[in-house]
């Protein structure tokens, strides 16, 4: 059968007949099974043979005639849209947005008002500066961005996973974005922040600080999509029946808490699994293992943002927890992996601009921008004006008006009527009281191009959260400045940068001027406002906001042939009842444990390194602990799991491996048969052994 096979894939024969043909597509049709509908072209004619172009001889040339071949040629060409300018690199997933806590007092918005109904959602999560098959754990903030489609229309909340944002004013979003990207001349570095152009515009915006100290913070190497936060940024609006406004700020928090890689980790999982993260969502979504954020508003007046030491409409700010505290109003859970990326995760067209009845913006200059950006976007990369037909984009309530035609129109209106007033058509859509309607603000004001005075503090936020920041936390963001300031080549731009960390925080310049080797502190730039103290919010720190918890976490177990099945069942078991998962690793993938069970491991060691789990333990037998003392791969995988900092669980018969991995003492390396210490240690990082293994700045 085999050799019947390959003989029909070759190139058929010059006596090739139309029937020898067919008779090739019934054989390749019986191989595979199943009852499968006729392969046809895009005008629904049938093809006989999808293995050979149709040629003038089995040598000959292939002829013009061939319109299966030119079809399916023509269609392959264009199957590529272009990428996103930003945040072209993502995953998405379809879910459900449920209210808790109704906000009827302050808007009418229907989305958030119904206590109970389950609105469906799409979101997609990205990285910013990486092109589309760039890797998924570069340092980069990480798009946030839902779209709900509710009763009244879609709700897109477009954010990160950041509260603040580098620039005040939309009209700098094309330099940002162009100083991160690979720089234009050399085509390099493909999504890194760590070279000069980013490091040079940094440094003369003195109000991208606060958002510098975000970036180079844990935040932007988050070990899981599931596990980072979502923010709105900007104020919006909320409108009540009578058009009284409340202005809102959006949180998303993942119901598994925060918890993100350590630099070293996040530079070797690209290299291990690109797809880290995407695979990571698709794997919890397979498993039923659901994520979920809790949404949260942050509700405040007019009056209330004329007391904050900050101006809220502008985006390098934050509203601290502790100034106007958040309130949980309603879950998303992320439950269904999309059919196919190209038509949902790739097409989806989100627009800030996309608002229901009952929200409305805020004049922050930067989103202001926004709403015109996205729409404009969606038609170059989408190519067409209809893109809001495309099932992704679509919303899911009835949408009727009089934009007609275009590129690629799938809809087919009926009557005469395509123009507003008219009396011609009973069912044609008028205007309706209920329909959207602007906050009716007194904006008036001298034309100019113009940034106000209260957008001139950049500092004391930048101070206020490096200084809210855990010891470990601080290190590791001073490391971070340390390591991209070690990449730029130019030195008055590595100055100029460590001279503006002297009016956040005089340590952190230190820190970071010591870990470049500097002579002597840079000067410090002139500063139209003085920074000022703010009380520190534990609620921005990030290792403050790890759950004590094995959920959505994953354990590797290093095993060999004959390891101890019961210390394997142990730990599976224990990790399990924690709420975290297991995989076990081995030198190949078929392995016979001591009972003689042959199982197939998850993965093979050289191909599952250990800094894509959270903890390890390691069972083998004295021969395996002495054999696997010499292979670099084990002694990889115990080595990076004593630096990334997790616990580690061995055996008697590991201990010459994690002798050779130069593994130390800790109470995160434990006995394999104290699966209490295990699971206690398992759950949190082991930031005391740190210092001791790594040159922090
Ligand atoms: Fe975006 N941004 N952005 N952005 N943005 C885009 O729209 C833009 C900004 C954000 O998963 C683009 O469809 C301007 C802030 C996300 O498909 C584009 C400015 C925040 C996504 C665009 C900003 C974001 C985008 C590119 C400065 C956080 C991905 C492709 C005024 C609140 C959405 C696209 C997805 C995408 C413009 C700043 C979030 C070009 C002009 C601030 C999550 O329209």
């Amino acid at each position: 059968m085999a050799a019947s096979k390959r003989a029909s894939n070759q190139a058929p024969t010059s006596t090739g007949t139309s029937t020898e043909l067919r008779g090739q597509g019934d054989e390749l049709h019986q191989l595979a099974g199943g009852s499968h509908p006729p392969l046809t072209t895009n005008q629904g004619i049938a093809v006989s043979d999808n293995q050979n172009s149709l040629r003038a001889g089995a040598r000959g040339p292939t002829l013009l005639e061939d319109f299966v071949l030119r079809e399916k040629i023509m269609h392959f060409d264009h199957e590529r849209i272009p990428e996103r300018i930003v945040h072209a690199r993502g995953t998405g997933a379809h879910g459900y947005f449920e209210l808790t806590n109704s906000l009827s007092r302050y808007t009418t918005a229907k989305i958030l008002t119904e206590v109970g109904h389950k609105t469906p959602v799409f979101t997609r999560f990205s990285t910013v500066a990486g092109g589309a098959g760039s890797v998924d754990t570069p340092r980069d903030v990480r798009g946030f961005a839902v779209k709900f489609y509710t009763k009244e229309g879609n709700w897109d909340l477009v954010g990160n996973n950041i509260p603040v944002f580098f620039i005040q004013d939309a009209i700098k979003f094309p330099d940002l974005i162009h100083a991160v990207k690979m720089e234009p001349d050399r085509g390099f570095p493909q999504a890194a922040s760590a070279h000069d152009t980013f490091w040079d515009f940094i440094s003369l915006t003195p109000e991208s600080m606060h958002m510098i100290m975000w970036a180079m913070s844990d935040r932007t190497i988050p070990r899981s999509l599931r596990m980072i936060e979502g923010f709105g940024i900007h104020s919006f609006r909320l409108l009540d029946e009578q058009g009284q406004s409340t202005f809102v700020k959006f949180h998303w928090r993942p119901k598994l808490g925060l918890q993100s890689h350590i630099w070293d980790e996040a530079v070797k999982v690209a290299g291990a699994d690109p797809d880290f993260q995407r695979r990571d969502m698709f794997e919890a979504i397979s498993n039923g293992d659901f994520p979920e954020w809790e949404l949260g508003v942050q509700l405040f007046t007019e009056e209330d943002a004329a007391g904050f030491p900050f101006d809220h409409l502008d985006p390098t700010k934050l509203i601290p927890e502790e100034l106007v505290p958040l309130q949980v109003i309603g879950r998303m859970v992320l439950d269904r992996w999309p059919d196919n990326f190209f038509a949902e995760t790739e097409q989806v067209a989100y627009c800030p601009a996309n608002i229901p009845p009952g929200i409305d913006f805020s004049n922050d200059p930067l989103l202001q921008g926004r709403l015109f950006s996205y729409l404009d976007t969606q038609l170059s990369r989408l190519g067409s004006a209809n893109f809001h037909q495309l099932p992704i984009n679509a919303p899911k309530c009835p949408f009727h008006n009089n934009q007609r035609d275009g590129h690629m129109q799938s809809q087919v209106p009926k009557g005469r009527v395509a123009y507003e007033p008219s009396s011609l058509q009973e069912d044609s859509p008028r205007e309706t009281r209920t329909g959207f309607r602007s906050h009716a603000t007194a904006d008036d004001g001298l034309k100019g191009r113009l940034r106000a005075e209260s957008f001139a503090d950049h500092y004391s936020q930048a101070r206020l959260f490096y200084r809210s920041q855990s010891k470990p936390e601080q290190a590791h963001i001073a490391s971070a400045l340390v390591f991209e300031l070690s990449k730029v080549e130019t030195a008055h731009v590595r100055d100029a940068v460590t001279g503006h960390l002297r009016h956040i925080d005089p340590d952190l310049a230190q820190r970071v001027a010591d870990g470049l080797g500097m002579d002597a502190l840079p000067a410090a730039p002139a500063t139209a406002f003085e920074p000022i103290d703010m009380k520190p919010s534990p609620a921005i720190q990030l290792i403050g906001k790890m759950k004590d918890t094995l959920q959505g976490r994953s354990v590797g177990i290093l095993v060999s042939e004959g390891s101890d099945a019961g210390a394997v069942a142990a730990i599976q078991k224990a990790v399990k009842s924690a709420g975290g998962l297991t995989k076990i690793v081995a030198p190949k993938l078929g392995i016979t444990l001591s009972d003689g069970r042959k199982i197939t491991a998850a993965g093979q060691l050289a191909g599952t390194p250990s800094f894509i789990f959270d903890a390890v333990a390691i069972v083998l037998t004295p021969e395996a602990g002495n054999s696997l003392a010499k292979d670099s791969a084990a002694i990889d995988f115990i080595s990076n799991a004593w630096a990334h900092l997790k616990a580690i669980a061995s055996d008697a018969g590991a201990q010459p491996l994690l002798k050779a991995g130069s593994v130390g003492k800790d109470t995160g390396v434990v006995d394999a048969g104290d699966m209490t210490a295990f699971i206690s240690a398992a759950k949190v990082r082991q930031w005391l052994r740190e210092p001791k293994l790594r040159a922090l700045a």
